[in-house]
């Protein structure tokens, strides 16, 4: 079953936008299977972002992921992957559209509230990553037939 890992950020943390964003989520009918609030790890956040290493906002991205708290959450489902991204809205706030977590409450790209896994195997990868296995639980979300046509 396809898994994705969410990032809420320390922005959106501290912004107080924590539930409305997990909503979005839940709503669309993913099914969370682990959730955590943390502060990352300069480790945690180098391997994370090892992708943009070099770029000439990776020192801002790793002092932003790792100035305060974050919720990281593992939610699984079909097209998980996809659903989260769509959520969550293009990259820049100011490109997302109106109606995704990224388009409704941000405006700067360094400030943009969230991270989702961009492709399956990222998403696999990023769960292993942020989550042990006993972190992860493993239940049946009533109602999933209604989401899901298999
Ligand atoms: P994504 O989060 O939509 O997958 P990526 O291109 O993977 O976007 O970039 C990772 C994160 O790095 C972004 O979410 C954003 O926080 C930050 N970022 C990307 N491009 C820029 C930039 O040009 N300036 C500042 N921060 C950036
Ligand atoms: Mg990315």
């Amino acid at each position: 079953m396809e898994r994705t890992l969410l990032l809420i950020k320390p922005d959106a943390v501290q912004r107080g936008l924590m539930g409305v964003i997990i909503s979005r989520v839940e709503q669309r009918g993913l099914r969370m299977i682990g959730m955590k609030l943390m502060r990352v790890s300069r480790t945690l956040a180098e391997t994370h972002y090892s992708i943009h290493q070099g770029k000439p906002f990776y020192d801002k991205l790793i002092g932003y992921i790792t100035s305060a708290p974050v919720v990281a959450i593992a939610w699984q489902g079909n097209r998980a992957v996809a659903v989260v991204r769509q959520v969550l809205g293009a990259t820049d706030p100011t490109a997302a559209s109106p109606g995704t977590v990224r388009g409704d409450y941000g405006i700067d790209i360094g400030r943009n509230l969230t991270h989702g896994s961009d492709s399956i195997e990222n998403g696999q990868a990023e769960v292993k990553l942020w989550f042990t296995a006993d972190e992860l639980l493993d239940w049946e979300r009533i109602g999933e037939e209604w989401v899901f046509e298999t």
